[in-house]
C-alpha cells in the first residue's frame, strides 16, 4: 500500500468534503481516503498496482475541484 496526500483547492464545505470522499473510494484500489476542508487535502491508501497518484488527482479534478500543486 502507499499513502500520500493531495492538496485540493475549491472545497468550501461538508458536502465537498464527503463528495471528494466518495468519489476517491469509489476508485479501484483505494483502500482508504481521508478528507479534510482546512486545509484541504486528501489523505489517502491505496494499492499502487491498481492506482496511481495521477488517476487520484483527476478524479477529484473530473468532480469538480481543482489539485494545488
Ligand atoms: Mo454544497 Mo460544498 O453544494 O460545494 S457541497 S458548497
Amino acid at each position: 500500500m502507499e499513502t500520500i496526500d493531495i492538496q485540493i483547492d475549491g472545497m468550501t464545505c461538508g458536502g465537498c468534503t464527503a463528495g471528494v470522499t466518495r468519489v476517491l473510494q469509489a476508485v479501484t484500489g483505494v483502500q482508504s481516503a481521508n478528507v479534510t476542508l482546512n486545509p484541504g487535502a486528501a489523505h489517502i491508501v491505496f494499492d499502487a498496482q491498481q492506482t496511481s497518484r495521477a488517476a487520484l488527482e483527476t478524479a477529484i479534478e473530473e468532480a469538480g475541484y481543482d489539485i494545488k500543486h
